[in-house]
């Protein structure tokens, strides 16, 4: 079945203030060399190039000062897009910007009553607090702040919405968390698909359990993906790389069942840093994945054993 049409729209977060190594300011323009905009037209899809995010005052700041500055700018620029009727699609920028762009959904659907449900693709947990973050870094807390936990200043613009339910979070590809963030995804029941997991099980039963969640609570879909969520071998530029990621066939079958889902209705991919890359092979990576959860695929029919046996 042909794929629909959707309306897109780009949205860049040049934002570096959330980590401790410098570079991932240029993973916009990374995403856009290579090609993320042109695979998507070419997929039928309207996408429009919002181009970058400017932030709200001083933004230079380390920290969780700087990212408030990016936060509420962000937020709006997500916002815009859905009230538009686009998809919004982020590209950052450190994992802080997920801060605004899951802020800026929430707003959207709260207007609406629909919930939110969050699918975390990622190494981490992004789970800290300022109290338990052995970093200071703020690309590990985003979805600690984003489901209420105290300790953060003000982060969001007033009236905040109401937090993000736990269990409204799907941590998937899990393999690095630091000891106090281990301890509130626990207690605060957070979902979690963890490395072993899909070892044991693959990724098509755990994701489908996902999705047919989302689908049974009518839910807006947000996806978050982290490049750090993939293999270092097959994506090298991150600044602290984790071993056992996901493989490239492991989630082109996630991004495709994604887009089998019809659920998906904002995305972030995060993380990249061009300066560690290899001849631009992460974001070209980046870019098939994308083009992938939007619809490309390998022949233009359902694909599967019973289907091949009655094509001959
Ligand atoms: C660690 C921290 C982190 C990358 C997220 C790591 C956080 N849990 N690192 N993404 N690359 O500092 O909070
Ligand atoms: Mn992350
Ligand atoms: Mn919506
Ligand atoms: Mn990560």
């Amino acid at each position: 079945q042909p794929d629909a049409a959707r309306s897109i729209a780009l949205i860049g977060a040049p934002i570096e203030v959330g980590t401790s190594e410098p570079g991932a300011l240029m993973g916009p323009a990374a995403l856009r060399t290579a090609g993320l905009v042109r695979a998507l037209a070419e997929l039928g899809h309207a996408i429009a190039d919002r181009g970058d995010v400017v932030p709200d005052g001083p933004a230079g700041t380390r920290g969780l000062e700087g990212v408030a500055a990016w936060t509420r700018a962000v937020s709006r620029a997500v916002g815009d897009a859905l009230d538009a009727g686009a998809l919004p699609l982020t590209a950052g920028g450190d994992h802080s910007l997920s801060l605004g762009s899951v802020d800026g959904v929430m707003r959207h659907s709260a207007r609406r009553g629909q919930p939110v449900f969050v699918l975390w693709l990622d190494a981490h947990a992004d789970f800290n607090t300022p109290a338990t973050s052995p970093s200071g870094n703020v690309h590990g807390m985003p979805l600690a702040a984003l489901c209420g936990e105290p300790g953060f200043p003000s982060l969001f613009a007033e009236p905040a919405p109401a937090p993000l339910p736990p269990a409204h979070v799907h941590l998937f590809g899990l393999r690095s968390i630091d000891a106090g963030e281990r301890a509130l995804v626990t207690a605060r029941r957070v979902g979690v698909t963890d490395m072993r997991t899909i070892d044991e099980f693959g990724v098509v039963a755990p994701l489908r359990r996902v999705l047919d969640r989302v689908a049974a609570q009518g839910a807006h879909l947000h996806v978050s993906l982290d490049i750090d969520f993939l293999d270092p071998s097959i994506a090298p530029a991150v600044g602290t790389t984790v071993p056992g990621g996901a493989t490239f066939r492991e989630a082109h079958l996630i991004m495709e069942m994604l887009h089998d889902s019809g659920l998906v209705r904002s995305l972030d991919v995060v993380e990249l840093n061009p300066f560690l890359d290899e001849r631009g092979r992460s974001a070209r990576v980046l870019v098939e994945l994308v083009a992938s959860l939007f619809g490309r695929r390998i022949l233009d029919r359902p694909t599967g054993p019973i289907e091949a046996v009655a094509a001959e």
